[in-house]
C-alpha cells in the first residue's frame, strides 16, 4: 500500500495534498513531447460574462489574459444546452442519442470516455470536480489515474468528493470542512497535477468547477464587494424588459422568468440584503425591505413594486452573487496559469477555459439555459497554448462541443474512435481551418416540462442565422442575425424568409440523418429516458 496515495485521498485538508512535486526538471528530461492539457469548465458561465468577450457587467482579467495570450472562440456552441448531456456530450464526442444521455440521467460506464482514449494513448488522465453524469457508479475507473468527483450539483461551502479508495474497496468520501469550492478545486487539481508530474507521461486533467450556478453563493472574499454594486456598475441588458411578441410559445409559458421564478430567500436572499443596511434605487426610487412584526427582515420583495421595479431588483441580485462566484473563478484560472509557469510547463500545455452551457443573465428577463438562444447555446471557450496557438488570436468556426474529444485524442495522436460524432479543430487551433469545416449545426433540447417549464427542440444554427422547431408543439422560430443580433423578430412567417426557410428544413433533414437521430429518446422526461 502506498501510503502517499492514501493521505492524499482521504487525509484531511491541507495535509492531504503534501504530495512532492518535481515539475520543469521532469519536462525538461521527458521523452514524451506531446502537448499537455488542463481542461478547465466551469458550470453556468456564459461568455457575455467574460470582458474578453465583450462584458458590460464584470472584467476578469485571468480569463481575459489567457484569450491575450491564446485564442478566443466566437462560435462554440453546444448541442444540448444543459449541464448533464452537455459534459456527456463532451466526454464521448457523440450527440446525445448516441452517448444516451439526452436529459438528467447517467451515463453509462461501459463508454469509454475521452479520459479512456488519452489514457489508453499513454497520458495521465485526471478528473476534478462536477461530474453530474450519475453517481461514481457511472464512472468508468480504467478512464482516470485519478478522480474526485462531486455528488450532483456540488455544494459551494464544504465540499466533498468521491473519489476510489485505496483498498480497492469501492468509494469513499474526500472532505475539505471549512472551504469555499472554487479555491478548493484549485488546490485539489493542483495536488493531482503534482501528481502527474511526478510521471513521465503527458497529462490530461479535467478540472470541473461547481461555480457559478445557481443558487450563486460567493465566497467572503467577494460577497460584500459585489453586493455594493448598483445598476450602475451592472446595467440592465437590452433586452430584459422583452415582451415576446411574435414568438413561439416557449419563451412565454417558461418558468425562468427574473419576475416570477427567482426565489426571494435562497436566490435572491432578500432578507439578507436589506438586512446588511442596503437600499435599493430604481427609477428614482428608493425601496426598502419588508420587515415583520418584529422588525425583522424578510425574504419578500418590497412594498410598492411594480413588475419593472421587481425585475430590476431580481436582475440585481442575482447578477451581484452571480459576478462574485465569477469573480472567485477568474482568481482560479489565474493561479492555474501561475502554477503551470512555475512548473515549467506552461509553454507545452494546452490550457481550455470553456463552460459547459451558456446561460441568460438577464436577457429577455431571464435566468437559467436550455434554450437555443445565442446567450445559451454559446459556450465560452478561449484555448492558450504558446506551443499552438498564435497570441491574441480569434476564431469565428462553428465548434460544438463534441468537438472537444476528438480534438484532445488528436493532439494525443491517437486514432479517433469510430463512434465519435465531432471533429477534431487542432488545425482551427493553428490557424488553419480546413475549407470544408462545417457551415451548419444540429442541436437538440429534450425536455418538455420539468423544472423551468421549457420546450423540446431541435434546430440549426449556421454562421448567419437559426431555425428552431419546438416538435412537441409544431411551433417553429426563425431568426436572422443580421437584421436581428438580440433575437427579438421571429421571421418565420415573414415571406422573405420562406426559401431560405425551406433551405434550412432541408440541412436539418440531412443533419439528422447524417448523425443518425432517430428520435430514439422523444419521449424522455426531465429525469429519465
Ligand atoms: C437545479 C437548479 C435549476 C437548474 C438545474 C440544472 N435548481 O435543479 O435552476 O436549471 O439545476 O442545472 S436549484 O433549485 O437547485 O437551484 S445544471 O447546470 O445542472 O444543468
Ligand atoms: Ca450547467
Amino acid at each position: 500500500m502506498n501510503t502517499t496515495r492514501r493521505q492524499f485521498l482521504f487525509g484531511a485538508g491541507a495535509a492531504a495534498l503534501a504530495m512532492p512535486s518535481v515539475g520543469a526538471e521532469f519536462m525538461r528530461l521527458a521523452k514524451d513531447r506531446r502537448l499537455n492539457i488542463l481542461f478547465i469548465m466551469t458550470d453556468d458561465h456564459a461568455a457575455h460574462a467574460i470582458s474578453a468577450y465583450g462584458s458590460r457587467v464584470n472584467k476578469t482579467p485571468n480569463i481575459d489574459r489567457m484569450a491575450a495570450e491564446g485564442m478566443i472562440f466566437s462560435d462554440v456552441m453546444c448541442t444540448n444546452p444543459i449541464c448533464t448531456p452537455s459534459r456527456a456530450g463532451i466526454l464521448t464526442g457523440r450527440y446525445s442519442h448516441r452517448n444516451g444521455v439526452p436529459v438528467f440521467n447517467s451515463i453509462s460506464p461501459e463508454i469509454e470516455t475521452v479520459g479512456g482514449c488519452m489514457r489508453r494513448a499513454g497520458y495521465y488522465t485526471g478528473f476534478v470536480g462536477k461530474w453530474h453524469c450519475g453517481g461514481p457508479a457511472s464512472i468508468r475507473n480504467a478512464d482516470w489515474d485519478r478522480w474526485l468527483v462531486y455528488e450532483n450539483q456540488g455544494q459551494y461551502f464544504d465540499p466533498w468528493f468521491w473519489a476510489p479508495r485505496e483498498d480497492g474497496e469501492g468509494v469513499g468520501k474526500v472532505r475539505y470542512p471549512g472551504e469555499y469550492a472554487t479555491e478548493n478545486i484549485t488546490k485539489v487539481t493542483k495536488a493531482v497535477l503534482d501528481e502527474a508530474l511526478l510521471g513521465d507521461k503527458p497529462f490530461f486533467v479535467m478540472m470541473h468547477h461547481k461555480a457559478p450556478h445557481r443558487n450563486w453563493l460567493p465566497s467572503e472574499k467577494y460577497r460584500a464587494a459585489f453586493r455594493s454594486l448598483t445598476l450602475k456598475e451592472i446595467p440592465l441588458p437590452p433586452t430584459i424588459f422583452d415582451r415576446y411578441e411574435g414568438r413561439a410559445s416557449p419563451i412565454k409559458t417558461t418558468a425562468m422568468t427574473l419576475l416570477r421564478h427567482m426565489r426571494p430567500g435562497l436566490d435572491l436572499k432578500l432578507a439578507e440584503f436589506f438586512a446588511e443596511g442596503r437600499v435599493f434605487e430604481f427609477e428614482g426610487r428608493i425601496y426598502q425591505g419588508r420587515r415583520d412584526e418584529q422588525g425583522r427582515f424578510v425574504d419578500d420583495w418590497p412594498e410598492g413594486m411594480d413588475d419593472r421595479a421587481r425585475i430590476a431588483l431580481s436582475y440585481l441580485r442575482y447578477m451581484q452573487d452571480y459576478l462574485a462566484c465569477v469573480q472567485s473563478v477568474d482568481d482560479s484560472v489565474g493561479e492555474m496559469l501561475e502554477y503551470l509557469k512555475a512548473k515549467g510547463v506552461d509553454r507545452n500545455t494546452l490550457v481550455i477555459y470553456t463552460s459547459d452551457q451558456g446561460f441568460f443573465l438577464g436577457d429577455h428577463g431571464l435566468y437559467d439555459k436550455r434554450f437555443m438562444m445565442e446567450e445559451t447555446l454559446r459556450m465560452p471557450f478561449i484555448a492558450r497554448c504558446p506551443a499552438l496557438i498564435a497570441p491574441g488570436s480569434v476564431n469565428r468556426d462553428l465548434i460544438a462541443n463534441i468537438d472537444f474529444a476528438p480534438t484532445f485524442i488528436d493532439i494525443a495522436q491517437a486514432p479517433r474512435p469510430a463512434e465519435m460524432q465531432g471533429e477534431s479543430f487542432l488545425d482551427n487551433m493553428k490557424g488553419a481551418t480546413p475549407p470544408d469545416w462545417r457551415q451548419s449545426l444540429y442541436c437538440r433540447y429534450y425536455v418538455e416540462g420539468g423544472e423551468h417549464a421549457t420546450a423540446a427542440w431541435y434546430g440549426v444554427r449556421t454562421k448567419t442565422d437559426k431555425l428552431i422547431f419546438y416538435y412537441k408543439r409544431g411551433e417553429w422560430e426563425y431568426f436572422d442575425f443580421a437584421s436581428d443580433p438580440e433575437e427579438l423578430r421571429n421571421r418565420y412567417s415573414d415571406p422573405a424568409c420562406a426559401d431560405r426557410i425551406a433551405e434550412l428544413k432541408r440541412v436539418i433533414a440531412a443533419l439528422r440523418q447524417k448523425y443518425g437521430d432517430d428520435d430514439r429518446y422523444i419521449n424522455c422526461t426531465e429525469y429519465s429516458l
